[in-house]
């Protein structure tokens, strides 16, 4: 089951896969408000389902750890920095754990970090726009997840250092708004 807390913002380059739990949980209804949800789905009927209802036509699944890499700990950690760097996309987007598990961090409203932990039958959808990141755990280093895509999977990740605004950052920041 999911885990949803501030993080502590004490992470660095050789640290990042570490809980950095602050102590403070957050409840699932202000993600809400953020326009993030979750759902436990503990079957792939319920999870198709969701896809039919929501209009994904599309999915594939990814396996990351270092194994994937053919142990090549220079491969596996560029994904690792990559995945960890603060982007958004202009979909939404559906991760579905299957095995394992990872950190989805999200932004609140006031720019803090939400850690969100996903283990197996947990769900996030994130909205198009929201900036977030991802890494492993430091226990396990592996996840197994299925990603649900509108249409063709659109996968470009427009970096927060990019400073590259679109509409769908802006339609997601208007949102939002109190
Ligand atoms: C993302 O959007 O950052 C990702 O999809 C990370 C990998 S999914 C387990
Ligand atoms: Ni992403």
């Amino acid at each position: 089951m999911v885990e949803v807390y501030y993080h502590d913002n004490n992470d660095t380059p050789d640290n990042f896969t570490d809980a950095h739990n602050s102590g403070v949980p957050v409840p699932l209804e202000d993600l809400a408000t953020i326009g993030v949800f979750y759902k436990n789905i503990t079957n792939l009927d319920d999870l198709n389902k969701l896809a039919t209802e929501r209009q994904y036509r599309n999915r594939d699944e990814v396996n990351l750890n270092l194994a994937a890499f053919n142990n090549d700990l220079d491969a596996y950690n560029r994904k690792m920095q990559q995945f960890y760097k603060e982007h958004y996309h202009e979909d939404e987007e559906i991760r579905y754990i299957v095995d394992g598990e990872g950190y989805f961090d999200v932004r609140d409203k006031s720019d803090r970090w939400i850690r969100t932990k996903l283990v197996a039958n947990d769900l996030l959808i994130l909205p198009a726009g929201i900036y977030h990141r991802f890494t492993l755990t430091n226990d396990l280093k592996y996840v197994k997840a299925v990603r649900l895509f509108k249409d063709e999977p659109k996968w470009e990740a427009i970096n927060r250092d990019a400073g590259k605004l679109s509409e769908a950052r802006e339609e997601y920041v208007k949102s939002i708004a109190v």
